[in-house]
């Protein structure tokens, strides 16, 4: 497997330029050093999929405050935790228990004929059922005062004696949506896009701080596959980093590479609304995480330091509002692509997609299959 090293973008000059000039700033001109700043955001995530920052507003302190008490909610019991689950909200709220999310690529023909494809070297591994993974959803920000998709767009759910609950999900959440917001907004520009052309939609959106838990104690063999290849279905996906190695990304040119995020450092992944967007100019990045041999090696460190054996994710799914109509914007639209990407309700395409993934309503794998489009794959 490539091990790559993926660059690592500062937002700082972004961040000094949008202090200076109110807002996040005039447009910066495409050929000064921030407009090729900006340019470098949009070409790493239309050839990767990924990205790597650092945002001085987001500290390892702060990451590690919510990865602590993360892993000390996923210690809890399983009847516990079970309290919180709410299936008939897509469990877009509280927590979604190991074996019930399945990986797209488990139901997803067209996807699988992609996997036949590749090259032995590059090929995911094959999951063999639903993910053994266990989830939390924590809306962040402010949620619309109507909407159709009101599952979508549901009351919290909080778990009994955390007392820094709340705080501790807010501000992490909050922070990792501010890295989002620049993302976008550079990214916009290296399109070639109005600056706000991603912002202005993501407004109410419903985004999730989506920590997985899983617990290596258990299922700790190399190999295991905790979320089987996939892509994610939402907006840009933002992650902290993990006490504990496993995610595998595919770039572009079909190439599998190991992702390491630097300390302080955060990891971007382009998702599905992204590419309706951009009506396939930026696709949304495959991945899966695996326990591999650095994996082994945290989990013998842990266990050596008496530390948590419960691999706890920082991820935080930002979204589209579910009102908004996502469809090719601006020059995207002249694409030939655009076709594939009809005018849709964000809030309709991701119930559609959590369908799929066995998240709303208990589906036989016939009608699964049936409900993947012609939009489930690259
Ligand atoms: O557990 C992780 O590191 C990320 C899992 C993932 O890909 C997801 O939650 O969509
Ligand atoms: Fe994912």
């Amino acid at each position: 497997m490539a091990a790559m090293d993926l660059p690592v973008i500062d937002l700082t000059p972004y961040l000094d330029h949008a202090a200076s000039g109110g807002g996040y700033g005039g447009d910066p001109d495409p050929v000064s050093d921030l407009g090729r700043l900006c340019g470098r955001v949009s070409e790493t995530l239309r050839e990767t999929g990924a990205l790597l920052v650092r945002d001085p507003r987001c500290s390892a302190d702060d990451n590690d405050r919510f990865l602590d008490m993360m892993e000390s909610y996923f210690e809890r019991s399983d009847e516990f935790k079970r309290r919180q689950q709410r299936p008939d909200l897509h469990y877009q709220v509280g927590v979604t228990p190991e074996g019930v999310e399945v990986p797209r690529s488990l139901v997803d023909e067209e996807m699988q004929e992609k996997i036949r494809s590749m090259p032995e070297e590059f090929r995911p591994s094959t999951p063999t059922g639903p993910d053994p993974k266990w989830r939390y959803m924590w809306r962040v920000g402010p949620r619309p005062l109507m909407t159709r998709f009101k599952e979508l767009n549901s009351e919290p759910v909080i778990p009994e004696g955390f007392s820094e609950w709340n705080d501790t999900m807010d501000s992490w959440g909050h922070k990792m949506i501010s890295a989002i917001e620049v993302v976008a907004e550079m990214a916009a520009i290296g399109f070639g896009l109005e600056k706000d052309a991603f912002t202005s939609l993501m407004k109410q959106g419903p985004h999730l701080l989506a920590p997985t838990g899983s617990a290596l104690k258990h299922y700790g063999h190399e190999g295991t596959v905790f979320a089987g290849y996939h892509y994610d279905l939402n907006f840009l996906t933002i992650h902290g980093r993990s006490r504990f190695p496993g995610l595998n990304i595919w770039l572009r040119n079909g190439q599998k590479v190991e992702v390491k995020v630097p300390i302080g450092c955060l990891l971007i992944q382009t998702g599905k609304e992204l590419e309706w967007l951009t009506a396939g100019e930026c696709l949304a990045g495959m991945h899966e995480v695996v326990v591999t041999d650095r994996t082994i090696d945290a989990i013998q460190s842990a266990t050596e330091q008496n530390r948590s054996l419960w691999r706890v994710s920082s991820t935080l799914f930002a979204h589209i509002a579910s009102d908004a109509m996502l469809k090719p914007l601006g020059r995207f639209a002249d694409s030939t692509l655009a076709e594939k990407y009809p005018p849709t309700y964000a809030g309709e395409f991701v119930e559609m997609e959590l369908a799929v993934i066995n998240l709303k309503g208990k589906k036989e794998h016939s009608e699964i299959r049936k409900a993947t489009t012609h939009i489930c794959s690259q």
